[in-house]
């Protein structure tokens, strides 16, 4: 049997890169079989499981994805939920990259050979791997289809975050009539079966959901997001959480480290920001030094917090 080709999203893995790798490996595997092809493809990981993957894949009787660190030269891969090596797994490098399915920037990778990039401006990668069932006519089995839906709707704060297109809602509409759910009241019960933000200990709430970037200056930064309903008790915890982020700009290098709490329900973000506090103040013209700052209308990393930072 040929060696499996490895499908997995970026370190410090949200529900999305889990739910998407674990989705597209079996679609994957469903088209391979109609093709009479031998390639297998598994989903793997780069890191923990986020809770609510955790109960969502529990609830349907679907294994997690195998955790890897590196990968071994030659491997073929499919990425998912990123494109970018700072946040892909080690030896990246020496890998073959065989196809990206992704909803972020492009943020400076080369390959070798050609590949199949499915790329859409849309609020989850979970969505263009439900999209691709529908076009490649393969039947979604309800416990994958729960786990993209669950997904859709952690990716765009329950279709709130201004990330979120008609393309997310029609498919968001589809998979929860597949699934038998109503999509609010689900993401409302993944959101809730997270972790009490009071206990989980202060690296998880830093680390859970981070990722590194680039500037154009070459340094690099570290922006974390934590979304909850329960927005005081994370600031409950604010002086721990300085603690651990100034800990990181010292530790890596960083030019900052931006942790901003997001509340769902209140439909804003709190930001905590420790070492070169000036240039996010130059972003947002906010003063965030040394005080955390509540940003009213702030749903989405990528679209609110990264672009402007990356802009300047
Ligand atoms: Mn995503």
């Amino acid at each position: 049997m040929a060696a499996p080709i490895l499908v997995f999203g970026h370190k410090n893995p949200d529900n999305d890169a889990i739910s998407a790798a674990v989705g597209y490996a079996y679609l994957k595997n469903e088209l391979a079989k109609r093709a009479g092809s031998d390639a297998v493809y598994e989903a793997c990981r780069l890191g923990g499981l986020p809770p609510e993957t955790e109960w969502i894949l529990g609830e349907n009787g679907i294994e997690a994805p195998r955790l890897i660190e590196s990968l071994s030269e030659g491997q073929q891969v499919i990425l998912v939920d990123h494109n970018e090596t700072l946040q892909s797994a080690d030896g990246l490098d020496a890998a073959e990259i065989v196809e990206i399915v992704d909803h972020h920037r492009l943020g400076g990778l080369v390959t070798a050979q050609p590949l199949r990039f499915n790329a859409k401006p849309v609020g989850s990668t979970a969505a263009i791997v439900a999209r691709e069932f529908e076009i490649e006519g393969v039947e979604l089995p309800r416990g994958i289809a729960a786990l993209l839906l669950g997904a859709m709707l952690t990716d765009t704060v329950i279709m709130k975050s201004p990330t979120t297109t008609d393309f997310d809602r029609d498919i968001i509409a589809r998979t929860a009539a597949a699934v038998g759910v109503d999509p609010v009241e689900y993401g409302m019960s993944i959101f809730k079966c997270r972790s009490n933000p009071a206990e989980l200990p202060v690296d998880k709430l830093v680390n859970a959901d981070a990722k590194e970037f680039e500037l154009s200056n070459g340094n690099k930064v570290y922006i974390g997001q934590y979304e909850t309903v329960d927005l005081q008790a994370v600031l409950g915890r604010e002086a721990e959480i300085r603690e651990a982020i100034k800990g990181l700009v010292a530790d890596k290098g960083y030019q900052f480290v931006l942790f901003f709490a997001t509340d769902i329900l209140a439909e804003g973000s709190q930001f905590i920001c420790e070492g070169d506090t000036d240039f996010v103040n130059r972003a947002f013209d906010i003063d965030c030094t040394g005080k955390s700052v509540w940003m009213p209308g702030v749903l989405s990393r990528k679209k609110q917090v990264a672009a402007p930072i990356l802009a300047l």
